[in-house]
């Protein structure tokens, strides 16, 4: 594994440039930090996109990922929904499935979709176990397309399955879904979060146990703490393995952002002035993109998601 080594944060402003052409070239990059504070992780995030906040993140925008995580409010009576604060395995999907919304942004409103790139960054690793496991969707799209077309066709056809997660549900959708600007976004979680289309049954299950769950399409590695994984989510599957806790005060302790992606379909409300807030749209606030510091230092890899062969 390739890490970029910022002992510094004026070394880490002068890799931004290598680092984001090596998440346009490869789908991540591992960035081990000078230190593990959640400020460094937010310098890494702002120059890479917008956040887009999450139910149980902060105000920042960062989501803890550990077994520790307090019980304070509404979501929390439905813990058993967020597999990231178990220990147990989490198989390989991407961020924010289940997500299909709508908000608004002054006179406008924005088609909300998954983040397009996560951000983890490690400041406790666990006793034993506890891998990331990554998976480049782009080989398996090229195989899929070589091996199986009619089954790439299935998977791209909108309706073939609906993800669901506590109070999010992001209807028929497709594994690969082209968006309007010809970027090809990836959706995929196997667990009891999706609902497949007898049509298209055959095809998802195939997918997980022919590609996904092969050893083959697979890379591994154990983030030390103070590293950084930047994940473009609308190409790589990401998950982790299960994991032991040591001691008290040891336990695997990761940080999580999200990032919205730049070009969100934007749409009007007919009613001009007059559109008003709809309690349908409350349950997106809590996935709303956050104001960025300073637009101008933003410089996001140039491209992301699944590309088509020319
Ligand atoms: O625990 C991890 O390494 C990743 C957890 C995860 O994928 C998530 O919370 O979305
Ligand atoms: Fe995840």
């Amino acid at each position: 594994m390739m890490v970029f080594q910022c002992p510094t944060r004026y070394s880490l402003f002068e890799r931004y440039g290598d680092i984001a052409d090596q998440v346009a070239a490869c789908g991540y990059a591992v960035v081990q930090a000078w230190d593990a504070e959640p400020d460094t992780l937010k310098d890494v995030c702002e120059r890479f996109g917008r956040v887009q906040t999450h139910i149980r993140a902060d105000a920042n925008g960062l989501v803890g990922i550990s077994t520790e995580t307090v019980v304070n409010r509404d979501w929390e009576k439905y813990r058993s929904e967020y597999s990231g604060i178990n220990s147990e395995e989490f198989l390989p999907h991407t961020d924010g499935s289940y997500l299909h919304g709508l908000i608004r942004r002054d006179d406008q409103y924005l088609q909300l979709l998954p983040p397009k790139m996560l951000v983890l960054q490690c400041w406790q690793s666990a006793a034993a176990g506890g891998a990331s496991v990554l998976i480049d969707v782009q080989q398996v799209y090229e195989d899929l397309a070589r091996e199986n077309p009619e089954h790439l066709r299935v998977l791209s056809t909108k309706g073939c399955v609906t993800y669901c997660r506590d109070d999010q549900i992001a209807l028929d959708r497709a594994v690969f879904e082209e968006l309007q600007d010809g970027t090809i976004m990836l959706r995929f979680r196997y667990d009891s979060t999706a609902y497949v289309a007898a049509w298209a049954s055959e095809a998802f299950h195939s997918l997980q146990q022919n590609y996904f769950a092969n050893p083959k399409f697979r890379t591994l590695l154990t983030l030390a703490k103070g590293q950084i994984i930047v994940i473009d989510n609308y190409r790589m599957l990401h998950g982790r393995e299960s994991f032991s806790n040591g001691d008290a005060g040891q336990e695997r302790k990761l940080r999580r952002v999200w990032l919205a992606y730049d070009r969100l379909p934007v749409l009007r409300n007919v009613g001009g002035e007059q559109h008003r807030d709809r309690r349908a749209l409350k349950r997106f606030d809590a996935y709303d993109i956050l104001p960025h510091a300073d637009l101008s230092t933003m410089t996001p890899p140039t491209a992301v998601g699944i590309r088509q062969a020319a």
